[in-house]
């Protein structure tokens, strides 16, 4: 059976996409918490998180890079359609939660003055006044087709813990 070591830090933020993923589809994982920065240098570009995929053989497949894990979780567990225009839609709508996100770090970790702020609050603006209709027109309450793709999950992530 293949198993599954999500290694990230406890707080809510580049793993929590991730590790809805893995909870929605019931798959059995393990969290793991690394002491940092010991195990600064044993992760493939120094930062966190990285999945380790086990298969039953013992092979070990290494992914770093949250965006590129939430991806692959996405593509294997079934979280985006399976129609290739549906699921560049899905994935259209994804990265527009992605790009949202890097504004949301830029101004609260790495830039914060009030131009990088108004930025964010611009982009949030734009964002919500675009996607309120999608989802309005959507029968199903999702972004796409009838079920919770990562889209959806990725605009959940960004209520939660950026917009209350
Ligand atoms: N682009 C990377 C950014 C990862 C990232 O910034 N990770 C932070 C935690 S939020 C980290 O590992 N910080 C510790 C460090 O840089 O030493 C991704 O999305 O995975």
């Amino acid at each position: 059976m293949t198993s599954y070591v999500f290694e990230c830090f406890e707080f809510n933020g580049v793993g929590w996409v991730s590790r809805a993923l893995l909870e929605l589809a019931r798959v059995e994982y393990e969290n793991v918490f690394p002491e940092w920065p010991a195990s600064k240098g044993k992760t493939p570009f120094g930062r966190l998180p990285v999945l380790t995929e086990v298969s039953s053989d013992g092979t070990k497949f290494v992914l770093a890079e949250s965006n590129a894990i939430e991806l692959y979780f996405a593509d294997k567990l079934e979280y985006l359609p399976k129609d290739s225009k549906q699921r560049a839609v899905a994935t259209q709508y994804y990265f527009q939660a992605t790009d949202l996100l890097d504004k949301f770090l830029v101004c609260t970790f790495h830039d914060r003055t009030e131009r990088s702020r108004e930025r964010y609050f611009d982009r949030i603006k734009t964002f919500i006044k675009k996607h309120e209709p999608i989802l309005a027109n959507s029968k199903s309450g999702y972004y796409c087709e009838d079920s919770i793709t990562l889209a959806d999950i990725s605009l959940y992530y960004i209520y939660k813990n950026h917009m209350t």
